[in-house]
C-alpha cells in the first residue's frame, strides 16, 4: 500500500471523525440539558446505546459506502444490529460510533469515536477524537502517531524519563468492562488485587499458585478502551489491560500505539506477535524505544494475572476462530 494512498485514507478519516464528534458534542449537550439522546437499550446497565451511538454509526457508515463503496465495515452497532462480520484482505473499517457510551451519558469528558482500517488483514489507519476535550489522536502505518495532527507521540522521551524495568514502576489502565457476572468480576478484582498488593503481602488471591503482589503504582480508568490506549501512547500510562471489549474499540488504537513505538499484544495468551483484534483480550504497553523491555513487563504481567478469564465471541470468518 502506497503511503500516498495511507495518507488519503488518514485525511478522510480525521475529516470524518472531525464531522462524527461533532454530533456526539451536540448529542452530550442536549442531554445535559435535558433533551435528546434517549436510550436506545438498556437492558444491561454495564452495556448501554443511545440514540447517538446509532446516528452517529449510520452517518459514518453511509459516508464510507459513499466514499469508498467496494470497501467492507464492522460497526459495534451494525454488529449490535445482528449483522454477523467476516474478515478479508479488502480494506474493512472498524468503527466505534461512541467509544465510552457510560462517559456519554453521564457528561464525563472521556468519550471518543474510533475510526480504524485495516487492509490485507492489518490495521493501518486510525483516528479517535474525543470532541469535549478536543483530542484527535491520528496515526497510519509508517507516518507516526499525533496528537492534533501536530504533537508527536509520545509526548516526551519515556525511556530517559523512566525506563520500562518494573511492574512496580508502572501505571496500570484497565476497566471493569459489561460483562459482570460474578465468575468474571472476581476473576478481575483477583487480577487487580495481585497488580496492587504489596511485594510483602503474601496474601494474594489464591487463583495464582505462588504469586507475590506486585504494587503497580496505581491502576486507572477512563471508561474507553480507544482513550485508554492513547494515554498509553502518549506514555503518560505504562500499560492497559482489558478482558472483554471490542475490535472496533480498539483496531484504531493499535495503530496509534504502534506508531508512537508502543505494543498491543494478547491479554491472556503469552506470545510475542501484534494481537489479534478480535480476540477480546488486549495488553498494551507503552513506547520505550526497546522492544525486549517491553516484552520483558508483559511476560511479568501475564504472569500475575488469572489466565481464565472468559470473553467468549462466536467465530468471525477470516478473522477468528474461539
Ligand atoms: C466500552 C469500552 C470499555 C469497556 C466497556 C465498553 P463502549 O465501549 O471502551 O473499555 O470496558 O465495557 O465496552 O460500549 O462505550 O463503546
Amino acid at each position: 500500500m502506497s503511503q500516498s494512498v495511507l495518507t488519503e485514507y488518514l485525511d478522510f478519516s480525521i475529516d470524518l471523525a472531525k464531522q462524527a464528534g461533532a454530533m456526539i458534542k451536540e448529542g452530550v449537550d442536549k442531554r445535559m440539558a435535558g433533551s435528546g439522546s434517549i436510550m436506545a437499550k438498556y437492558s444491561n446497565p454495564s452495556d448501554m446505546v443511545t440514540e447517538t451511538d446509532q446516528a452517529v454509526e449510520a452517518f459514518v457508515k453511509e459516508k464510507i459506502s459513499a466514499a469508498y463503496p467496494s470497501h467492507k465495515f464492522i460497526g459495534e452497532e451494525t454488529f449490535a444490529a445482528g449483522e454477523k462480520p467476516s474478515f478479508t484482505d479488502e480494506p474493512t473499517w472498524i468503527v466505534d460510533p461512541i467509544d465510552g457510551t457510560t462517559n456519554f451519558i453521564h457528561g464525563y469528558p472521556f468519550v471518543a469515536i474510533s475510526i480504524g482500517l485495516t487492509i490485507n488483514k492489518v490495521p493501518v489507519v486510525g483516528v479517535i477524537y474525543n470532541p469535549l476535550l478536543n483530542e484527535l489522536y491520528s496515526a497510519a502505518d509508517g507516518q507516526g502517531a499525533f496528537l492534533n495532527q501536530t504533537t508527536k507521540l509520545p509526548l516526551f522521551d519515556t525511556n530517559a524519563i523512566a525506563p520500562l524495568k518494573d511492574l512496580s514502576e508502572c501505571l496500570v489502565m484497565t476497566e471493569m468492562g459489561s460483562d459482570r457476572s460474578s465468575a468474571v468480576i472476581s476473576r478481575k478484582i483477583d487480577a487487580i488485587h495481585n497488580l496492587v498488593a504489596s511485594k510483602e503481602d503474601p496474601g494474594v488471591r489464591s487463583v495464582i499458585q505462588n504469586a507475590v503482589g506486585t504494587q503497580v503504582h496505581s491502576i486507572r480508568s477512563t471508561g474507553s478502551a480507544a482513550l485508554n490506549l492513547c494515554c498509553v501512547a502518549k506514555g503518560v500510562a505504562d500499560i492497559f489491560w482489558e478482558i472483554g471489549c471490542w475490535e472496533w474499540d480498539v483496531c484504531a488504537a493499535v495503530v496509534i500505539l504502534r506508531e508512537a513505538g508502543g505494543i498491543v499484544l494478547d491479554g491472556l495468551v503469552p506470545g510475542d506477535k501484534e494481537v489479534n483484534i478480535f480476540c477480546r483480550r488486549y495488553l498494551g504497553i507503552r513506547p520505550t524505544g526497546d522492544r525486549e523491555s517491553q516484552l520483558n513487563i508483559a511476560r511479568k504481567f501475564w504472569s500475575v494475572v488469572p489466565n481464565d478469564i472468559d470473553a467468549p465471541r462466536d467465530a468471525v470468518p477470516g478473522g477468528y476462530e474461539p
